[in-house]
């Protein structure tokens, strides 16, 4: 009985003109990133579904093990480590890439969480934050003046912002001042802009990033989105010397052995990069304005419910 009506929803949503609409704005997204990244000289590579290595990510999120051939593999939470080692072959790498994330299921209920979903990664070699901060805001000032003329856009009757550079910054230690710890949310519904907030510390961020030695803080960033649609990118500098990765997971409390083989490569020298990741799904949930993130997928997967 229950399943009948679950076999039905799945049926009414691929029906459903929303769906339609939203994945068709989510292709021509999608066909706009990459000619501008090929414009740009990027080189695109393919995504890895499973590695014994990936993103043990800031939020909870459990991992999905499993064993092939006596190896033990996960599958791909996101995949800075494997951006980070095609420094060695690419100057300046993208990818369309799954992620699979076992959120809490309380988070059903955000309409911006999805179990899996595509983020679009990126890794420049010897790149600095801000140059990589330089380099969103003008795609993103690309895809919003061109995606405006399309008619899913009129179809949803949405006004987007007319984005103006340099997009406004806050320090993590303001947000939390003035905002209090949930500032994401908060923040996020004040903005007319898209808003940067950088200098994380290293407690509530990943182990990877370059920390600076003047701050204590991370030289990393997170952006928003405007009208309360919550977090876009995250991304910055990366740790690449074996030593500082090293003293960054014992002060985090991580055990070395559990990075064994992404710590010996690093030992062999990669150089340094920087780079971020911009979640495909919560991009066309802004540009359309549809707020439930069910219809940016032809089969969603909302935390703790079922899919297909
Ligand atoms: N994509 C992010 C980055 O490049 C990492 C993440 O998604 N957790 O820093």
């Amino acid at each position: 009985m229950e399943k009948t009506k679950e076999i039905l929803c799945i049926r009414r949503h691929l029906l459903d003109k929303k769906t339609y609409m939203v994945n068709s704005l989510k292709s021509k997204i999608i066909f706009m990133l990459r000619a501008y990244l090929e414009g740009k000289g990027f080189i695109e590579l393919f995504p890895v579904i499973a590695s014994p290595i990936t993103d043990p990510l800031s939020s909870p999120s459990e991992a999905v093990f499993f064993d092939v051939y006596g190896h033990r593999f996960q599958l791909t939470k996101s995949m800075i480590f494997h951006k980070q080692l095609s420094m060695l072959t690419f100057e300046k790498i993208y990818i369309f890439s799954p992620n699979f994330r076992i959120e809490p299921s309380e988070k059903a209920t955000t309409s911006r969480h999805l179990l899996e979903f595509v983020q679009l990664d990126l890794e420049i070699r010897e790149a600095s934050r801000e140059e990589v901060i330089d380099f969103i805001e003008e795609m993103l000032i690309y895809l919003f003046e061109r995606i405006q003329q399309e008619e899913e856009i009129s179809f949803f009757g949405r006004k987007l912002p007319r984005l103006k550079r340099p997009f406004p910054r806050i320090t993590y230690s303001e947000a939390v001042k003035k905002y209090g710890d949930d500032f994401e949310n908060r923040l996020s519904e004040k903005a007319s802009q898209p808003v940067w907030v950088i200098d994380f510390p290293y407690q509530v961020r990943e182990f990877y990033y370059r920390e600076d030695p003047q701050t204590g803080t991370m030289v990393d960033f997170d952006l928003l989105y405007p009208e309360g649609f919550g977090e876009a990118i995250s991304g910055g500098e990366r740790e690449w010397r074996p030593e500082r990765l090293k003293r960054m997971l014992m002060k985090k409390g991580i055990d070395l052995d559990f990075y064994d083989i992404y710590l010996s490569l690093i030992e062999e020298g990669i150089p340094p990069s920087a780079g971020f990741g911009i979640g495909i799904e919560r991009l066309t949930r802004f540009l359309s304005g549809v707020k439930d993130i069910k219809f940016t997928r032809l089969f969603p997967k909302l935390p703790g419910r079922f899919g297909i």
